[in-house]
């Protein structure tokens, strides 16, 4: 199967894909806790039966049952050595279940959070998940479903693996929560965004939700879409009934819900958990008369970042491209990148965010330094830092290709030029992977003096990056604005040329504000002006410090005198900003931010995961005498806490909690030899401390170690993610007095009734004490455990044990 005949199926009907596989494998009687993808091979007539099943219920597509076949899950069961042998056989025996049908090879995620996010590196991840691409193409697929993604950067790893050796048709899914997004964070229309300009060939969701909430984010994908939309629901939400998952609707109400997705734009549906072969022969007898929405993309122009995305085109919101990070006549950020620091890079990223940079322009060109290193390492910080997108700029093509590679989103490239190297090097990168366009009216002999002949130049870049797939939508061209201290007509060729871009050629324009006054007294006044004359012709977006006087102040108004802000909601919010707001709005010129207290700047910290800014913090409050203990009680776990009400009201995302748990470890590693007292007491009673199997919170927990030690006790610390039977034999090895047990999450916590049982079952006798945010009393009593509510407690309960031990 070609992508193009792929693509033409498509467009004549709807297709239909299959349904769940795990739970019809079960009931042909595959056992919990074995590998899926092993068992299979053992029993391909169980296989072939689902398969045959969802064929005769009117399936045109089944999925190959490797979801597990990644290295990473394989190794789960030592099998990862035989990736490519798996994936080839369970590609073939599904090809031979279901002669005349599609057959796409499952890709799932690893389980591990993947860079800049996460620990695993992306370019080990594109890697693992090659080994498991080419087994299935060995085994004959005639596509690939990446599919219940959560990370877009994990998905983007999928489909480079799948587009760097093989041209057949992928689809992708992402699993969004009821909320409308990933558990980390990640919007629809990113994804989509993302992953269609990276080569994808369908987008959708799968699992989590029904239909009907399905729709919802069908609905909102669909003007944004070039390529088909997939859903696969789950037959409704799930629900908890005596310890087993039910799903609500049965074939019928499943297909009869369903029929939402396609009026909201699906081309491609099927199901996830709790459908069946029933479901799935219901969805054809409800579906297969009706007709896909056209595959038709209204909203073209959009760069976007894992959770935002911002769309650049002539009757959006002026952008401003903020231009801080860039060294050039920077000393002390030169200074500080050439030391390898990104303190400031992250200060003018946060800075000019808050003051409404719709995308942040990257450049560490500099001498003496490794750019594409630089580069690399300066996207992923970006990235965890914040969620405006990115424009890369950078002239070497190495570099190009390492940040646009790297970028989990679809950034803007800054630029292309007619010059040999652009056209030949860098628009193939660019194209590869789908960076949206600046395009620089210059060739290798140097900038055209005339509007005309520069137009000129335009019109080849255009014809050229056309060969490659884009349309003008997807470009930006650059006014080159000149310093008119040196060429009086510099300004006048410059608005000629945007004025012909935008109304004749209907093209975004850019322009770098702060050339035209160089070299002249007056350049804020200069700057603006020439802002307000280029907005006049037509000039939508600028490289710019949206902190300079002025700046979005003429740019908020701009949007609304030309219609671009029809309710005048944008401006009016901007000019009712309160001096308390996190983002003051700048107006002539910027008044100092109000002085904030180091108690302020500590809970700031950890609330915005500010980790570099800890150290100096602590050490100013530590000098002027504060308590550690109090700031550990008053701030740090207030702050820590506020940053889990915002997660829980998904107003932050995993990447956020992540950073300011890392701003929260760092403040306790520096408190940590402050608030020891008097350090372990090797004659003390042993208190055994872990955070329960499954569970990898541990900042509760090292309190709670950390007072103990100071009371005496002679703490064994087993770290986090510990297994009862680990908790167990240690609690024997070292004869613990106690064995104290941490657990966050309500679906880690019956773990702690598991070492309880096991530790009695085993004759251990001790004491076990547990604690954790969702822990109480009523819990600890029902599993024969010692409830303490914090550290304090912790040691308070312990000592309390001990005393009556000794009364007794
Ligand atoms: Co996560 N997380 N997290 N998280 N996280 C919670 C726990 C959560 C409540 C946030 C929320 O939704 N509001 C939620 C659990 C929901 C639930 O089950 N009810 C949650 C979730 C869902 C998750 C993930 C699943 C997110 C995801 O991936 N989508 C994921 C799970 C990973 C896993 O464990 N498998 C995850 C990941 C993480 C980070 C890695 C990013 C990070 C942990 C970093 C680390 O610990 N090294 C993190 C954090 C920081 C939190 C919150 C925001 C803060 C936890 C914390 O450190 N609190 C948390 C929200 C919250 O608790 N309000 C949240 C400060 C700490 C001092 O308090 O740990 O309660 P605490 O300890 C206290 C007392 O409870 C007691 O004493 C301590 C000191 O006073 N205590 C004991 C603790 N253990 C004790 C043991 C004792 C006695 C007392 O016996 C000896």
């Amino acid at each position: 199967m070609t992508r193009t005949r792929f693509h033409a199926l498509i467009e004549q009907r709807l297709i239909q894909l299959d349904g769940a596989t795990g739970t019809e494998l079960v009931k042909r009687g595959m056992p919990a806790g074995v590998c899926p993808e092993a068992w299979v091979l053992e029993h391909p007539e169980a296989l072939a039966a689902v398969q045959q099943a969802y064929a005769a219920s009117g399936s045109d597509l089944v999925y190959a049952p490797t979801f597990g076949g990644n290295p990473l899950k394989l190794a789960e069961f030592h099998l990862e050595q035989q990736t490519g042998e798996i994936n080839r056989q369970l590609a073939e025996i599904s090809r031979r279940a279901v002669p005349g049908k599609l057959v796409f090879g499952d890709i799932a995620p690893t389980g591990q959070l993947v860079e800049p996010f996460g620990p695993l590196p992306f370019e080990k991840t594109v890697e693992l998940y090659k080994e498991q691409v080419r087994g299935l193409i060995d085994g004959g697929v005639d596509g690939f479903a990446i599919e219940t993604m959560m990370d877009l950067q994990e998905a983007r790893a999928a489909l480079i693996a799948v587009r760097e050796l093989s041209d057949l048709p992928a689809i992708v899914t992402l699993t969004f929560e009821p909320g409308g997004r990933t558990l980390t964070g990640v919007h629809p229309v990113s994804a989509l965004v993302t992953l269609q300009a990276l080569g994808a060939d369908a987008f959708g969701c799968n699992c989590s939700t029904g239909p009907a909430e399905m729709a919802e984010v069908i609905r909102e994908l669909k003007p944004y879409a070039a390529i088909p939309l997939v859903a696969k629901p789950n037959a409704g939400m799930p629900h908890l009934v005596d310890g087993t998952t039910v799903f609500d609707l049965a074939p019928d109400a499943f297909a009869k819900a369903s029929v939402a997705l396609i009026d909201a734009g699906a081309n491609l549906l099927g199901g996830c958990c709790g459908t069946s072969p029933a479901h799935l022969a219901a969805l054809h007898n409800e579906i297969s008369s009706r007709r896909p929405l056209p595959v038709r993309q209204e909203k073209r122009g959009v760069v976007t970042s894992p959770s935002s995305f911002r769309r650049l085109a002539l009757e959006e919101p002026f952008a401003i491209i903020g231009e801080r990070i860039n060294p050039t006549g920077k000393k002390a950020l030169q200074a500080e990148l050439r030391a390898g620091k990104f303190e400031l890079v992250r200060e003018f990223a946060r800075e000019q965010s808050a003051q409404r940079a719709a995308l942040l322009d990257v450049n560490f060109g500099l001498s003496g330094i490794d750019e594409t290193a630089m580069m690399r390492a300066g996207v992923a910080e970006l990235v965890r830092i914040g969620s405006t997108p990115l424009c890369i700029d950078s002239t070497r093509p190495e570099t190009v290709e390492a940040a646009l590679r790297l970028y989990p989103g679809r950034a803007l490239l800054n630029s292309i030029s007619a010059e040999e190297e652009r056209l030949n090097k860098v628009l193939p990168i660019a194209a590869k992977y789908g960076a949206m366009l600046i395009l620089l009216p210059l060739t290798d002999d140097g900038i055209p003096e005339s509007a005309a002949e520069r137009i000129e130049v335009l019109d080849r870049i255009l014809a050229e990056a056309a060969r490659y797939g884009y349309t003008p939508a997807d470009c930006a061209a650059d006014a080159l604005i000149m310093t008119i201290s040196a060429d009086r007509q510099a300004a006048a060729v410059s608005l000629d040329f945007i004025e012909h871009c935008s109304r004749q050629l209907k093209l975004n324009t850019v322009c770098g504000l702060s050339n035209v006054s160089f070299g002249l007294p007056a350049r804020a006044t200069v700057n603006l002006t020439f802002l307000g004359m280029a907005i006049g012709r037509g000039l939508n977006c600028a490289i710019a410090n949206p902190s300079a006087p002025g700046i979005v102040d003429a740019v908020i108004a701009s949007d609304a005198l030309s219609g671009r802000d029809p309710q005048l909601d944008r401006y009016l919010a901007h000019h009712a900003v309160a001096a308390s707001s996190e983002t003051p709005r700048q107006t002539t010129p910027a008044p100092a931010p109000a002085a904030q207290s180091p108690e302020e700047l500590l809970r700031d910290a950890v609330l915005r995961g500010k980790k570099e800014a800890v150290p100096a913090i602590l050490d100013t409050l530590i000098a002027a005498g504060k308590a550690p203990g109090e700031l550990v009680d008053g701030i740090l776990i207030p702050a820590i806490t506020e940053v889990g009400n915002r997660f829980e009201r998904k107003e932050y995302f995993l990447p956020q909690l992540m950073q300011s748990a890392a701003a929260m470890q760092l403040a306790m590693e520096q408190l940590e030899p402050l608030l020891r007292s008097g350090g372990a007491n090797a004659a003390g009673p042993v208190f055994l401390l872990a955070t329960v199997k499954g569970d990898i919170h541990d900042i509760g927990k090292n309190i709670v170690a950390l007072l103990l030690k100071n009371h005496h006790f002679q703490v064994i610390d087993l770290g986090k993610d510990v297994p009862a039977e680990t908790i167990v034999n240690a609690a024997i090895e070292h004869d613990a007095a106690f064995i104290g047990l941490s657990a966050l999450m309500t679906t880690t916590m019956p773990q702690m009734k598991v070492v309880v049982d096991l530790a009695r079952s085993r004759g251990v006798t001790a004491p076990v004490i547990v604690g954790g945010a969702a822990v109480d009393e009523a819990f600890a009593d029902s599993i024969g455990a010692i409830y303490a509510a914090d550290a304090m407690a912790t040691v308070r309960r312990a000592t309390e044990l001990l005393q009556a031990g000794e009364k007794r």
